[in-house]
């Protein structure tokens, strides 16, 4: 059997997934333990700071104070199955939740109450839209949000959403404090209770005028998708709350508007009342099947996970059907069985007989499945689906403390990228180094503290080395002679070759001018050889490039030569001629494209220069409202470290993508020290 298709019938609904998304930092796994303590599912509400939560349970997530992978969690309310999935929102580990991201039936984006970081929240909103996922925003931390916060927020996200938010809430204040909210389209006030539902009271005399101006807002915004409500509006009629709180919910399910609400994962404050937005505003799963064109029924793999006690896990949501341990799931077109099937509640899992539509579960055993795959019954196999992920922009080379847990390491990282898509891993031929690339330094400290704790692999890492390349700036020739008379057969090779600069990009050219057979013709490939052998190591230490060769002349012995014998020669004369053609060295260029909150570009300019970037140009970004994009060509040398740099002067919110562009020749003192530091390594590695 196949997953079954099942429709939703009343009183057994499918299980609704809400991803909590949003910047570093503003609350979203505190808002997981605060939706799951206040609808029961835990008696004690755990805290990030005292490391007890739910959510970030890995060491690594702890010693952070945030969170370094997906949080997935569940919870049931009124009746109603929730699933959550609680993404990191640390740029290094903000990867790892776009997967999951794409079947979720709502997402929360939760952001602090402070206007001049809204721009904060703008990548976020602006993949929303492209993904259509519904979602809503969460304004948290909201018992310390000063006087016109909540407005001035509003306003500023206003521009990065293509749908209008329709702010469901306003906040009442007691002095410093807020301390309740009044609910806009059913015209009441609630003060907070730590813990406890909010309390009802009257709205208070103060607010009135707000309050009013705020509702004609609100219903504006749903009149525009509904003419009876317009016309009520029109007729200056008190519309039937009945319709409002349809309207609100068939608009924020069909992606037309987007609801705000306030709140406090700490205090709970708000928290009763999101769930009840969960719980009537959140889409049946059935629109994300469809979003994803799933149509019988299919398992939308977000993410494989080998942290845990069961090994390796895939952990994916139900779409349009149910699963049971033992169906059978079409993974590439081939058939492969469900094994166990797990929920997960942070670090916990819990075997399950069978899991209902809508369900985020663990599902051991299916070894094809990759993150990213929409698994389907035999004849419904669904696409999969791509995401583009951040650049990678930080590499390590990485060799191990013991050369004994080299193989430990290649199984490693293997399961570590298999588990994070973010990060790559590559054997480097020509340096013998193990590279490993991800999006940021932070991102990969993690993963080294990821290696050793769970695979118990120490190692040691440095930045990888920058390919450097040496060419030629003068003709020059050489002649190069191996003979050696040692007992009975001797070796003898000798060539003459003329060298010249190319054009940058040509490589290399070998011209052979040999006349009346001074060199036979069997030897002239070793002689070529020879000569590529000498260009791997350049005078300087690099490899040689753009050189052009003529072989012009040379001599053999009718018994004492060879193809060896040649090889060697070339390699001689080739190393002379070289060393007379004034050598210098190349460095890597790469064009960098630098993203950053507006008002920050010239200052990211700046910090480019001083790493010896040249820059091509500063404009506003194409897509995002309140940002800039600053272009430019910047040795590769100047990468290490850039991105920490920029972050530290946009509220961590630059990023950047570097492509390679070219080799530009360096001089003086910078080469002197790279020549210096690569003679040093030869000197250690001999
Ligand atoms: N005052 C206040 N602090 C809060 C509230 N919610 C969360 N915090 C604090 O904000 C900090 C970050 O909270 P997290 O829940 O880890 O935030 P996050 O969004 O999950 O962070 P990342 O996983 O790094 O993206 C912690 O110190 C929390 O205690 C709130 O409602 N009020
Ligand atoms: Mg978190």
């Amino acid at each position: 059997m196949g997953i079954t298709h099942q429709g939703n019938h009343a009183g057994n609904r499918a299980t609704r997934a809400v991803a909590l998304v949003g910047p570093a930092g503003t609350g979203k796994t505190s808002l997981a333990e605060a939706l799951l303590f206040a609808s029961g599912a835990i008696t004690r509400q755990g805290s990030v700071e005292a490391g007890t939560t739910v959510g970030d349970a890995s060491p690594e997530a702890r010693a952070r104070r945030g969170s370094t992978e997906i949080n997935l969690t569940h919870f049931d309310y009124l009746g109603d199955s929730f699933a959550l999935i609680d993404t990191p929102g640390g740029a290094g580990f903000a990867a790892d939740g776009l997967t999951a991201l794409q079947s979720a039936d709502l997402a929360l984006v939760v952001i602090d109450p402070a206007p001049e970081r809204a721009m904060l929240a703008e990548p976020v909103l602006r993949r929303l839209d492209a993904l259509g996922v519904p979602h809503a925003v969460f304004i948290n931390k909201i018992e310390n949000a000063r006087a016109g916060a909540v407005r001035d927020t509003v306003a500023a996200l206003q521009p990065m959403s293509r749908e209008p938010l329709a702010l469901r809430q306003i906040p009442l204040r007691e002095g410093e404090q807020v301390t309740g909210y009044v609910d806009l389209a059913l015209e009441r006030a609630y003060r907070y209770r730590p813990g406890r539902p909010s309390e009802r009271m009257d709205i208070p005399g103060g607010v009135l005028a707000r309050e009013q101006a705020e509702r004609t807002h609100l219903l504006e915004t749903l009149a525009d998708f509904d003419d009876a409500l317009m016309e009520a509006l029109l007729l200056d009629e008190q519309p039937d709350p009945a319709l409002v709180m349809a309207d609100l919910a068939a608009d924020t399910a069909n992606n037309k508007v987007v609801p705000v609400l306030l709140g406090s994962a700490l205090t709970g404050g708000g928290v009763h009342r999101l769930l009840k937005l969960l719980r009537h505003e959140a889409p049946a799963p059935d629109a994300a099947a469809q979003r994803l064109g799933v149509e019988a029924g299919g398992l939308h793999v977000f993410k494989i996970a080998h942290g845990g006690a069961m090994g390796r896990l895939a952990l994916g949501r139900i779409l349009g059907g149910a699963l049971s341990e033992g169906d059978e799931l079409v993974v590439g077109g081939e058939a492969a069985r469900a094994g166990s099937l797990f929920f997960v509640q942070g670090e916990k899992t819990a075997k399950q007989p069978a899991a209902r539509p809508g369900d985020v579960v663990a599902v051991a055993r299916i070894e094809a499945a990759r993150s990213g795959m929409l698994l389907g019954a035999r004849g419904h196999e669904p696409a999969a689906l791509r995401v583009s992920y951040p650049a990678r922009n930080a590499a390590l080379a990485i060799t191990t403390r013991d050369r004994r847990d080299d193989v430990k390491l290649s199984t490693a990282l293997h399961r570590l990228c298999e588990e994070d898509p973010a990060l790559e891993w590559s054997q480097d031929q020509a340096s013998q180094e193990t590279i490993l690339r991800g999006i940021n330094d932070e991102h990969l400290q993690v993963v080294l503290g990821r290696l050793q704790r769970r695979y118990g692999v120490a190692v040691d890492s440095r930045p990888p080395r920058i390919a450097y390349r040496e060419s030629i700036r003068k003709q020059a020739s050489a002649r190069g002679r191996h003979k050696k008379q040692s007992g009975g057969h001797g070796q003898y090779g000798d060539c003459v070759i003329a060298i010249r600069p190319l054009e940058r990009g040509e490589g290399f050219r070998f011209e052979d001018r040999i006349t009346g057979g001074a060199i036979p013709r069997q030897y002239i490939p070793a002689v070529e050889a020879g000569i590529k052998d000498a260009m791997e190591r350049g005078p300087l230490g690099f490899p040689v490039v753009d050189v052009a060769v003529t072989l012009t002349d040379g001599s053999f012995h009718a018994v004492d030569s060879s193809e060896l014998a040649f090889r060697i020669a070339g390699r001689m004369a080739m190393t002379e001629a070289l060393a007379q053609a004034a050598p210098y060295l190349l460095e890597p260029v790469v064009k960098v494209t630098v993203d950053t909150p507006a008002g920050t570009g010239s200052k990211a300019g700046s910090v480019l220069s001083s790493r010896r970037g040249q820059i091509l140009g500063l404009s506003p970004h194409p897509d995002w409202t309140r940002w800039e994009r600053v272009e430019a060509l910047l040795p590769e040398a100047g990468i290490a470290g850039l991105d920490a740099e920029l972050r530290s002067l946009s509220q961590g919110l630059a990023s950047f993508v570097a492509e390679p562009d070219h080799l530009a020749e360096i001089a003086g003192r910078l080469a002197d020290e790279v020549v210096r530091a690569e003679t040093e390594r030869a000197v250690k590695a001999a």
